[in-house]
């Protein structure tokens, strides 16, 4: 089963009907060069850092990670809080929670002589799979082009149908998502992945967003990886998804806080939810105030 690649101007419904379908698919230039060159360049100075190599057998031995990203490079701001990766996500993750959050955020560059990461699914953080129900979904950003020969991130189409984790579906049939620069791969938290290997010589720039149910903890603690002095920098729905907004209405908030910031940074979820979620979110907050 093939990887479908829709470009950038394709419905929103249409990119969803994808993923639910294959568990992944690829949006084609969905962000121009400026803010992909932009994000690289803020990205570089900390990769080039000796230590970002993590050496285990899950992360690699020659790849950069780190996921301070809205410190290091708040030009991502762009990519994490895309109108169309929210929208994708909304159709996705709101059914099954009242708003959803930033699991994590990760900058990804694997070096040539890297061998193929193991594949994976990312849900399988939470001990918890209720059928029907997605966890999280994930974004791999193209910050360069992603080919079969650099290590562009390997998917195995359909994978996502094989409800319990020790449901092995067939990973053989893994494809390359083989995408230009500004380029997305969109993929649900049960989908099986991975890091291709690099045997190209010169190396692969991704930046992977992962986005979970708001009643999830966080894979990363969003809160250390962008304190409130950081996160002030960013727009509202930015800073909700980050985490600093409750979950839930009225009496069933979780995640509340009564510290001297929230009248300025605390979103309410009225207003970085309803406001730009339209009836989604509307019809979330109005069933929760009649108390249904
Ligand atoms: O680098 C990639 O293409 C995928 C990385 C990944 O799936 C992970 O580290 O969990």
């Amino acid at each position: 089963m093939a990887l479908t690649y829709l470009y950038a101007d394709a419905p929103v419904e249409q990119v969803v009907s994808a993923l639910r379908r294959d568990g992944a698919v690829v949006v084609t230039e969905l962000a121009g060069p400026d803010i992909t060159d932009l994000v690289a360049a803020e990205l570089r100075s900390k990769l080039d850092q000796a230590n970002l190599v993590k050496q285990s057998a899950f992360d690699g031995t020659r790849t950069r990670r780190f996921g301070s990203i809205m410190r290091d490079a708040p030009s991502a701001a762009e990519l994490v809080d895309h109108d169309s990766v929210v929208a994708v996500a909304d159709e996705i993750l709101l059914p099954h929670c009242a708003t959803y959050q930033v699991g994590s955020l990760t900058a990804i560059e694997i070096l040539p002589g890297e061998g193929a990461q193991g594949l994976h699914r990312d849900d399988s953080l939470y001990p918890m799979e209720l059928a029907g129900m997605e966890l999280q979904i994930g974004v791999m950003w193209a910050l360069n082009d992603f080919t079969s020969e650099n290590g562009g991130t390997r998917v195995v189409p359909r994978s996502h149908r094989f409800i319990r984790s020790w449901h092995l579906p067939d990973v053989s049939n893994w494809e390359s998502a083989i995408m230009p620069k500004g380029s997305a791969l969109f993929y649900l938290g049960s989908t099986w992945h991975g890091g291709g290997a690099n045997q190209s010589e010169g190396s692969r720039l991704g930046l992977i967003n992962t986005y979970s149910l708001g009643w999830l903890r966080q894979e990363a603690n969003q809160y250390l990886e962008t304190p409130p002095d950081i996160a002030a920098k960013f727009g509202a729905r930015l800073r909700a998804l980050l985490g600093y907004t409750p979950h839930g209405s009225g009496d069933d908030q979780i995640g509340v806080f009564d510290g001297e910031c929230a009248g300025w940074l605390q979103v309410q979820p009225e207003q970085a939810w309803r406001d730009e979620r339209g009836q989604v979110g509307s019809a979330v907050d109005a069933k929760a105030q009649s108390g249904d």
